[in-house]
């Protein structure tokens, strides 16, 4: 870990907008989407490269790294808890069919971020009895980036209140979305194809936070 656990901590207890980085789906430099992105205030930034060669996630992990350490920003790694660690990335991000987060927390110590993706109200109790610090929800709308339809937002916002951790609503999330998934409740989003795939991520990051800070007022 580049950032201290206390730091990386705090961060998430302040997080409002969690960027997933994959470069296939970014129409700009996938670097440039990532500063980009960085400097507008992404707060936490996840590597999620399916299907990507061990050695080259390793090196890509190391670079983003490298770049978010500049904005004091957590680097989570999707999936992958060996690379996480061997690349000292701030945590690792696992779905409901990934290595169990006891495992996880085993191989990594107490020191990084956990989070864990959950799907219906079962999965979001159940989160509060894992080792883990937060947790994805959805996904809440329709996206292409995942086969499963979107929940909606009546669905968020009936299981919202039970969520046990610091919780990003998922899936779908951008600019035609975020007012259905503030009025829901959400204070804290997750967020991949409208930043990756848009001319001016930057842009995107600002305005899906300003969205989410006025939400609160
Ligand atoms: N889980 C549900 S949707 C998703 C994950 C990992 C990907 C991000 O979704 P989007 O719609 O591209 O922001
Ligand atoms: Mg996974």
């Amino acid at each position: 870990m580049t950032l201290s656990q206390e730091v990386v901590r705090e961060r998430l207890l302040d997080a409002r907008v969690y960027l997933l980085l994959t470069r296939g789906l970014c129409r700009l430099d996938p670097l440039v989407v990532l500063d980009e992105s960085l400097t507008a205030g992404a707060d936490i930034v996840q590597v999620r490269e399916p299907g990507c060669g061990d050695r080259e996630l390793l090196e890509w992990v190391h670079d983003v790294r490298e770049r978010c350490a500049r904005h004091r920003v957590p680097v989570i790694v999707n999936d992958r808890v060996d690379v996480a660690i061997l690349a000292g990335a701030d945590g690792v991000h696992v779905g409901q069919g990934d290595l169990p987060p006891r495992a996880v927390r085993e191989l990594a110590g107490d020191a990084p971020l956990i989070g864990l993706s959950t799907h219906n109200l079962g999965q979001l109790e159940g989160a509060a009895t894992e080792p883990i610090d937060y947790i994805g929800i959805g996904p809440v709308f329709d996206t292409s980036t995942k086969d499963h339809p979107g929940l909606g937002a009546d669905w968020l916002r009936d299981v919202l209140p039970h969520a046990p951790l610091p919780a990003f609503g998922i899936g779908g999330m951008g600019m035609d979305t975020i007012a259905a998934a503030i009025g829901a409740g959400l204070q804290r989003i997750a967020v991949s194809s409208a930043v990756c795939g848009a001319e001016e991520p930057g842009a995107v990051i600002h305005a899906l936070r300003e969205s989410l800070d006025a939400g609160d007022r």
